[in-house]
């Protein structure tokens, strides 16, 4: 057919090759980062060595082939454009932009969303998703230095011609063939390199940085440099511990909930930003300086939470932090369940069923009555899994923009978020990540009753 494209690669390969790219080029620029990929290879050699069951776990629940693809990594916008634009790009990657993240309350000028694959099979393919963040100019109390940054912002152009016009052919034709995607992915890869000389000179800079560190980091550069990438580790305490021993300096502590035998949300660590040259300003007045944005950060996620378990989750970490944080912490926790049963029955974690198709296979004839659902997974008839918690958390992602820029910690806007405004920006509304777990949830126990009201009928 004319016009028709023959062999469109599908966004999960386009992805994966991206965030290759991305990995590639990261390890590149900071080889501090190579090092930390090292040690939790190292760490997650070993934790399967010596722990078989886990091993077992994660051969069963398809983990294992993608342990060691990265998990995450973040840039800040400065522009609604931008976020607009942006959003284009990594649909064509198969990613879409999943809950609202007001910042502002923890003192840092910017609201935040995640783009990331949405569906269980690009999930489990592909989960590499990008914490991104839109700067809010109106949070600068200052008029003229507002003003400035408007003006600098206006005059960039953070997306190579080649990357717009793939985009649009992507738009166009439903997708890009291979060689286009090749082409996409290494012009996509140019929007987050690092650029060491910087679009003001130093005293901008400065002024800048001091109305608050990230308005000089979003502000002062041809682009939004990648700030950090995020592999998983199957045991970031241990990871935490060893970063020293490598030469890397961590940050005081893992943002998230304590350790448990049932992890739930997300726990994540990084080594600290690094002070990088950067030459301010051009010809006679170029001037030597630094500025810190880059790290490298570790995660480990658990079981996503019901809104009734994130409630809970949010009142014991408040309550912990109040009480001074460190063992506070493991101690509020306490009352939060720790086996899958418990979590389960209390609806305090989303979960996918499955049929038992071992007793399916064995002969065994479902009950006539399937109502309900409890009493079919207590007769062991359905099964549960523990769904991944995929998305972030505001009160950890603020302790990490807070110790990799050294922000006025608590020193919250006035006005909190403005999700409305966000969505204009962006062009369209983020979706519900409690949406999305319930929603999965609720198409895998229709498939699993299925099964079972097939082998009723069949017997
Ligand atoms: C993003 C910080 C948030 C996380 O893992 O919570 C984040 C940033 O520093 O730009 O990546
Ligand atoms: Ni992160």
């Amino acid at each position: 057919m004319p016009g028709m494209k023959a062999d469109l690669i599908s966004a999960n390969t386009l992805r994966s090759w991206f965030s290759q790219a991305l990995s590639d080029m990261y390890r590149t620029e900071v080889p501090q980062y190579g090092t930390l990929l090292t040690l939790v290879a190292d760490i997650n050699a070993s934790e399967l060595a010596d722990k078989p069951d886990q091993r077992e776990a994660l051969e069963r629940t398809d983990e294992l082939a993608r342990l060691d693809l990265e998990r995450h990594g973040a840039i800040r916008l400065g522009t609604a454009a931008e976020l607009a634009m942006i959003r284009r790009v990594f649909a064509v990657l198969g990613m879409t932009a999943v809950g609202y993240y007001d910042l502002s309350v923890a003192g840092v000028p910017v609201h935040s969303t995640a783009f990331r694959p949405v569906d269980d099979e690009a999930l489990r393919l592909n989960p590499f998703r990008v914490f991104t963040s839109l700067l809010r100019l109106e949070l600068i109390e200052d008029a003229a230095l507002r003003e400035t940054a408007q003006a600098i912002l206006a005059r960039r152009q953070i997306f190579t011609p080649g990357c717009v016009s793939l985009v649009e052919q992507a738009e166009a034709a439903g997708g890009l063939t291979a060689e286009e995607g090749r082409r996409f992915v290494a012009e996509a890869l140019e929007t987050f390199r690092w650029h060491s000389d910087a679009t003001v000179d130093l005293a901008t800079y400065q002024q800048l940085k001091g109305a608050h560190p990230l308005i000089a980091d979003v502000v002062c550069f041809k682009g939004p440099h990648i700030n950090h990438l995020t592999p998983r580790v199957l045991d970031i305490d241990r990871a935490q511990a060893a970063m020293g021993e490598r030469g890397m300096r961590a940050k005081a502590s893992i943002e998230g909930p304590p350790r448990r035998v049932v992890p739930i949300l997300l726990r994540q660590t990084s080594f600290l930003a690094l002070e990088e040259p950067i030459v301010f300003g051009a010809g006679e007045a170029a001037r030597d300086g630094t500025h810190t944005a880059r790290f490298g950060e570790i995660e480990q996620r658990g079981c996503a939470l019901t809104p009734a378990g994130r409630e809970r989750y949010d009142t014991l970490l408040a309550q912990s932090r109040a009480a001074g944080g460190g063992a506070a912490l493991a101690e509020a926790f306490r009352a939060f369940p720790d086996d899958v049963e418990t979590l389960y029955r209390d609806r305090l974690i989303h979960v996918r069923y499955t049929a038992n198709t071992s007793r399916l296979a064995a002969g065994e004839v479902p009950p006539v009555n399937r109502d309900d659902v409890d009493a079919l997974v207590a007769a062991g008839w359905l099964q549960i899994t523990p769904q991944v918690y995929e998305d972030f958390l505001p009160v950890s992602a603020a302790g990490i923009f807070q110790s990799n820029l050294g922000g006025n910690e608590n020193d919250a806007y006035a006005g909190g978020g403005n999700r409305p405004a966000f969505e204009v920006a962006l062009g369209g509304p983020v979706q519900d990540e409690f949406a999305l777990y319930r929603e999965s949830e609720a198409a895998s126990l229709r498939e699993a009753l299925a099964r079972l009201a097939g082998a009723a009928k069949a017997a």
